[in-house]
């Protein structure tokens, strides 16, 4: 396993469109191993493969709180097969815009398919943070960032403050 570095803001690679995984295979489980490894590091609770820099459609998720046991999860080519008409605000965070945190609205429960870290494919249910968090990665798969769903006024704020930010560092 190995740490990777997530990009930041205004990296051009986090507006790619992420390609289908062919086969869940050893290779893309190494990847996802690291995926996991770095959102721990961060410490985040999920991490599009974008996110380091592999454009392939790959998230990995874990929601556990402080103090519970940690609950992995891994979506391969994760695709929303129905939406609540419902939606719900949430106050987003990303790694990869450091230190900005907006309110987002979405739906507020989806249904998913997805391939499994064996390659099975699973449907599931998701409501509250677990479908914040999917659609937020989801998004990440599309080039779509959190701030995307803000105005541009806030947006170019949030850019701007990563900008110096890293300058800072
Ligand atoms: O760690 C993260 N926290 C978070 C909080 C609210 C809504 C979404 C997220 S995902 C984020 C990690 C990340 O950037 N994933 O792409
Ligand atoms: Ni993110």
């Amino acid at each position: 396993m190995a740490l990777r570095e997530i990009l930041v803001v205004p990296n051009p690679v986090l507006k790619q469109v992420s390609a289908p995984v062919e086969a869940v295979d050893d290779e893309l489980r190494a990847l996802m191993d690291d995926m996991l490894e770095t959102m721990y590091a961060a410490p985040g609770i999920g991490l599009a493969a974008v996110q380091v820099g592999v454009p392939k459609r790959v998230i990995v998720m874990d929601l556990a709180r402080e103090g519970e046991a940690p609950a992995p999860r891994y979506y391969v080519n994760p695709e929303i097969v129905s939406a609540s008409e419902e939606t719900a605000p949430y106050e987003e965070g990303c790694l990869s815009v450091p230190e900005i945190f907006e309110e987002v609205e979405r739906p507020a429960r989806v249904r998913l398919r997805y391939l499994n870290y064996q390659g099975e494919q699973v449907e599931e249910d998701a409501e509250g943070l677990f479908a914040v968090c999917v659609q937020h990665e989801m998004d990440h798969l599309q080039g779509v960032l959190f701030i995307d769903h803000l105005s541009r006024l806030k947006r170019e704020q949030a850019v701007k403050k990563v900008k110096k930010q890293a300058k800072a560092a």
